[in-house]
């Protein structure tokens, strides 16, 4: 028993990389929740981590870890294109899963992750954590307070010259790169905001020579709430003001407008009694600021905690979450839902390659 009042959830964690330091440090924020047994199958780097978090037992191989730990959920922080393999593992140990985004390399083997899970009765989730940023949050309440009408524009943007590729070498060798990384998030924020899309057109480019997948992206998107969304993404971008790794957003709607800038600033702009003048009151929605993320990262480190309590309190419906956490014994990002955001990468790419806007 622990101070949440029931037996401690039990989490195995597959993949020692950079991410998981981070997704680690985030379940260890939570109460109730115990991080026993890590595995990566560079036996050094799975021992290193587990002598940095206090962890008890280390594995090299997933299925030992499976078939040796008593787990309520195993969070999958390996590469994309390992998900399947390792999802298939959990489901064989009925064991309910977690994947780091995108969940797999392509549509089909997305939809069969699902589908395998689904008829398993093996819940599966994926940690999508962008729609859990503070700020993100905030613009959401702001939008559904009614106080700026109905949005009928709005533009959701990420372009940094921020070296991603030194914490994250994977990243330069994928043949598909800042859609399916960044554009899993950004697609999955605009689905957040404004529901649904129903027509998606991308152009895509590669500016950076030293990589092989694209870095740039900028797609339209039409959702059935009748939003029209540009959502624009580049890891090639030299600008003044980076401001890596917060997503900018601006919604214009009936009754006013809402910016979330840099430094997490929401300027929000209605109209001013009977005359035609307007005026903008402005907010912060800052994260919290935890002494283990990495101050490069901190927003985005931060969210990794409110997307783990989420998850824990789909399968633990008595487990304590805050309001920022959604609603008790309801997982936003579940594979299910998530399958909806990779058929909006799949769209992009295809878009990209035909030059046709893609109904979804
Ligand atoms: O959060 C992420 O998925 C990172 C980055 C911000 C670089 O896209 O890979």
């Amino acid at each position: 028993m622990n101070q949440t009042g029931s037996d401690p959830i039990r989490i195995g964690i597959v993949g020692c990389g950079f991410w998981a330091n981070y997704q680690l440090a985030g379940w260890q924020e939570l109460p109730g929740v115990e991080v026993v047994a890590v595995c990566d199958s560079d036996r050094q780097k799975a021992r290193a981590m587990a002598e940095q978090f206090g962890i008890a037992r280390v594995y090299t191989d997933a299925e030992a870890l499976l078939a040796t730990e008593t787990l309520d959920v195993v969070d999958v922080i390996t590469p994309p294109a390992t998900h399947a393999e390792l999802v298939r593992l959990a489901v064989n140990r009925r064991v309910p899963v977690i994947t780091q985004k995108p969940m797999a390399t392509d549509l089909p083997t997305s939809e069969g992750i699902v589908n395998q899970c689904r008829e398993a009765g093996v819940p599966l989730f994926v940690h999508e954590n962008f729609r859990w940023q503070t700020s993100i949050r905030a613009l959401r309440q702001i939008l559904d307070s009614g106080e700026i009408g109905k949005p009928f524009k709005a533009t959701i943007s990420f372009c940094t010259g921020f070296p991603v590729f030194a914490n994250q070498p994977l990243l330069a060798s994928l043949d598909q790169l800042i859609i399916s990384d960044l554009g899993s998030h950004l697609y999955d924020v605009c689905r957040f905001l404004f529901g649904e899309p129903t027509l998606l057109f991308c152009r895509m480019t590669r500016v950076n020579p030293r990589i092989r997948g694209e870095d740039v992206a900028n797609t339209l998107i039409e959702t059935a709430t009748g939003v029209h969304c540009y959502v624009e993404m580049s890891f090639a971008s030299v600008l003044e003001s980076d401001a890596f790794p917060q997503t900018l957003v601006t919604v214009e709607a009936g009754a006013g407008s809402v910016e979330l800038r840099k430094d997490f600033e929401l300027r929000i702009t209605t109209r001013s009694g009977l005359t035609r003048s307007t005026e903008t009151r402005v907010e912060y929605a800052r994260p919290p600021l935890y002494p283990w993320a990495h101050p490069d990262y901190a927003v985005v480190h931060a969210s990794i905690v409110d997307c783990n309590r989420n998850l824990i309190g789909a399968l633990r419906p008595d487990y304590p979450t805050s309001n920022a956490a959604g609603r008790t014994g309801t997982a936003e990002t579940t594979g299910e839902d998530n399958l909806r955001t990779v058929r909006m990468v799949q769209a992009a790419y295809e878009s990209a390659a035909t030059g046709r806007a893609i109904r979804l």
